[in-house]
């Protein structure tokens, strides 16, 4: 049994990650602020784990709780493109000041390994798809730079102070429990809140951008995958499906399950947007073991179960 601390736990990918690390029997600490998590994305694990109110800027406060940990999974960050170039200080503040302090909290309790959740937005607009690890990175957004900052000093961490870290870099991760509340929210919870709504969605610029959109149980089990790894320490690994969809292509087949007509409305492209996204998962599969099990397909069909389940259950 290890225990483990996983910041942004109340978040939709980090409760994820909580409820499948304690299939394991870890004991789970998590740390976040409730910025832009919940306690009820942890209500059914919420006895069997320990929930600190915490800001990962308030160096002191973390330091204390990562002492005595096995493990830390450091997912609490303000994450959007747009919120970083809307808002730049918080984002910068959380995503780099943030994950400087939990680094280096980490690093002095002597924790065995970070595992850091990094970002596909790091690869920018590369000329060739799929996006793979050995590529420049090309940031088009301060929320881009930050997540790669992070990576940077994860590596360094490794290489200066001899703390084993593996950063992850997510791949437009979609599943249960994502937020669709804010303006700022991942393209699907939205499809999500107006597929159901009966609403049409907005689409920024023509649709046929494309993401590799990776369901947040495959990325919370290559999260489990990434702190035991022999021989990944130091290093940085794309966490994606290896696919690749179109808004346009996405809109429609989720019309498609619901049978209903919604053309969407179409706006300005956005800043800092990046056309193609898709990873190349060779590194991931072959040195962490990633497999990731759902299909685009799969993957909605559970997603648009959960947010019609969910509005039931508040009705
Ligand atoms: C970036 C990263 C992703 C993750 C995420 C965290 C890339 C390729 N991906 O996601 O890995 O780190 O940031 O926030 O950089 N859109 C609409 N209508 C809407 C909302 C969004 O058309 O109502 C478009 C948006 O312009 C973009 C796509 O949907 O082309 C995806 O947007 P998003 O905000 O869900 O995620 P993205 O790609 O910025």
């Amino acid at each position: 049994m290890k225990r483990v601390v996983v910041t942004g736990g109340a978040g939709f990918i980090g409760s994820a990650l909580v409820r499948r690390l304690l299939e394991d029997g870890d004991t789970v600490a998590v740390i976040d602020n409730l910025l832009t998590g919940h306690e009820r994305n942890l209500a059914e694990v919420r006895d069997r784990i320990e929930f600190h109110n915490v800001d990962i800027r308030d160096a002191s406060a973390i330091g204390g709780l990562i002492r005595g940990a096995d493990v830390v999974y450091h997912l609490a960050a303000i994450p959007s493109v747009p919120k970083s170039i809307d808002d730049p200080v918080p984002s910068h503040e959380v995503n780099i000041d943030g994950t400087f302090n939990v680094l280096r909290a980490a690093a002095e309790a002597r924790v065995r390994r970070v595992v850091y959740a990094a970002s596909s937005s790091g690869y920018g607009d590369s000329e060739t798809l799929p996006k793979v690890e050995t590529m420049l990175p090309r940031p088009k957004s301060p929320y881009a730079v930050q997540k790669l900052v992070g990576e940077y000093y994860a590596s360094v961490f490794h290489s200066c102070f001899g703390l084993e870290t593996v950063a992850l870099r997510f791949f437009n991760v979609y599943g249960p429990r994502q937020d669709p509340s804010s303006p700022y929210s991942g393209v699907l919870s939205l499809f999500m809140k107006h597929l159901i709504a009966r609403t049409p969605p907005t689409i920024f610029g023509d649709g046929e951008q494309s993401r590799d959109f990776t369901f947040v149980e495959d990325v919370a089990e290559l999260c489990a995958k990434a702190a035991r790894a022999p021989g990944a320490a130091g290093k940085m690994y794309n966490a994606g499906n290896g696919g690749r969809y179109t808004l346009n292509f996405v809109w429609d087949l989720l019309q498609k399950m619901e049978q209903v007509r919604l053309p969407a409305k179409y706006g300005p492209p956005r800043a800092g947007d990046v056309r193609h996204s898709m990873a190349d998962t060779t590194a991931a599969v072959a040195e962490l073991g990633h497999a990731p099990r759902f299909t685009i397909e799969e993957g909605l069909k559970r997603t648009l179960a959960w947010y019609k389940q969910s509005q039931t259950a508040a009705a």
